[in-house]
């Protein structure tokens, strides 16, 4: 057998069998089924065997497909997730299901230890979750699925309760997460960006000793074929880290590992903007929140923009250099409406070349630069294609009038999704399946898409748009 028949094989026995309705439906329908499949009652889980409990930025996707078939639910996923807050105003990465065995996922909540490490952070008694953070996209969809049924959210008060959590959040990264002291915010660990094994990371995280492969036992490879999973010396350092941090009580400052991520950012910015708009609804005027957002994209600029590789790159705080990598976090940020042109225009350039083929080489946007030494198709972030990039990229090419692109990009995300049983993620070139299929955010997303360009139903039922190009006036 090939390699290529190997991990075919491999795949179908181990990962979740992605199970369509007779006659299959629609691929609207068959998105739907999917979350309804991951549903728990309170939230959803990303893949059932592969990861059995709540995800802070899966749910702010999931949430911003779901409203289109259930406001109710994609109302009720946020604040399930907002209910897991910290005092310091964290948002966890994960909020654990106490009916889920320990051995189902690790690091489990006894590796975490919420409730007495987590204390003088203010971690939450009733329910366990990590400590570490993920991308900030709870703002953004906040937002739309407020104006998915803006009468069901008013009447539940839904942004009232919401807002100022979500402003406690961005204080959090704002202030206690600015590491590098320029105005962003820093992540602390690969699994705080959420493209957990990317090249970026390889050198910061070459400082970092791996805990002994004996400490710990991995349950991905129990669901996921180990060629395209990270490597035991990736979890070693994972796991020295968030040892670390959780000895420190979870104190912000003193982490080993700190890095400026231009998606990170992007992402808080993007939802800062939300955040203006949510306030603005609410009565105030949202304007020193469009003012935050205006400078933190001028910081973004200044600190991690690459005017000769026209693309953006992460900082490595902690030693104090640009890493020469090319991810597509640095494309995403795209979908800021405060981008000068120049930048806009580079950033397409880029993904149209050779670094990322986008319409040309490849079906959807590579994880990593497709020329770079440590690409690998199927290896998780380290070029394989994920539905949630692609979808910000789409967004970030129509709001720079791309809509050509825009479209062709939409309808190759749909086709993926499709053919795959909504992987988790493909391999750039083929679209092959990788990893779980059946995956919540690949069906929440594809529902979004189906829904026309930027979710634009949304504005057929006359609400109005999530129009991020649209700075001065708030639209409720
Ligand atoms: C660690 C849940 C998460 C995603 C991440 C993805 C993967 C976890 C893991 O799964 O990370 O958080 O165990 O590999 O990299 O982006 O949120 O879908």
């Amino acid at each position: 057998m090939d390699r290529t028949a190997q991990l075919t094989a491999r795949r179908t026995e181990r990962s979740i069998a992605y199970d369509p309705p007779p006659s299959a439906g629609s691929l609207h329908l068959r998105a739907a089924h999917v979350l309804e499949g991951n549903w728990t009652g309170t939230s959803t889980v990303p893949s059932p065997s592969l990861y059995p409990h709540q995800w802070s930025w899966d749910s702010a996707f999931i949430a911003i497909g779901l409203r289109h078939v259930s406001p109710l639910r994609a109302q009720t996923e946020l604040e399930t997730l907002l209910a897991a807050q910290w005092g310091d105003g964290r948002i966890p990465h994960i909020v654990f299901n106490p009916s889920v065995p320990l051995d189902a996922y690790f690091p489990s909540p006894d590796f975490w230890r919420s409730s007495t490490a987590g204390r003088a952070a203010g971690a939450p008694r009733t329910v366990q979750t990590s400590g570490i953070v993920q991308p900030p996209v709870h703002a953004l969809a906040a937002w739309l699925v407020h104006c998915a049924d803006p009468g069901l959210s008013r009447a539940r008060g839904f942004l009232t309760r919401v807002y100022p959590r979500l402003a406690a959040w961005h204080r959090y990264l704002l202030h206690r997460r600015d590491l590098g002291g320029g105005g962003l915010a820093s992540v602390v660990h690969p699994w705080e960006q959420g493209m957990d094994n990317s090249p970026c990371w390889d050198a910061p995280l070459s400082r970092v000793t791996p805990a002994p492969a004996r400490s710990f036992r991995r349950a991905d490879l129990d669901h996921g074929a180990a060629e395209d999973r990270p490597t035991d010396l990736d979890y070693g350092r994972y796991v020295r880290l968030a040892t670390d941090y959780r000895d420190g009580e979870y104190a912000d400052g003193g982490a080993e590992f700190a890095v400026e991520d231009p998606s990170f950012n992007a992402l808080l910015i993007a939802s800062e903007h939300a955040l203006a708009r949510i306030a603005h609804e609410l009565g105030a005027t949202g304007t020193a929140r469009h003012a935050r957002a205006e400078r933190l994209t001028a910081a973004l600029v200044e600190r991690l923009w690459d005017p000769a590789e026209g693309m953006f790159f992460c900082r490595d705080v902690r030693g104090g250099e640009m890493i020469p990598e090319r991810s597509v976090s640095g494309l995403v940020p795209l979908l800021l409406p405060g981008l000068p042109h120049g930048i806009a225009a580079a950033l397409v350039r880029t993904a149209r070349g050779p670094h990322f083929g986008l319409g040309d080489s490849t079906r959807l946007v590579p994880s990593y630069d497709l020329l770079g030494e440590a690409f690998d198709p199927h290896r998780y972030w380290r070029g394989p294609a994920w539905f949630n990039t692609s979808w910000l990229l789409e967004r970030g090419l129509r709001l720079h009038g791309e809509q050509a692109r825009a479209e062709a990009l939409r309808q190759a995300v749909l086709d993926t999704a499709d053919a795959t049983g909504f992987a988790e993620y493909v391999d750039p070139y083929t679209g092959e399946a990788c990893g779980a299929t059946g995956f919540s955010w690949t069906a929440a997303l594809t529902l979004d898409l189906l829904h026309g360009p930027s979710g634009h139903s949304v504005s057929v039922t006359g609400i109005g748009t999530f129009d991020m190009s649209d700075k001065g006036g708030d639209r409720g």
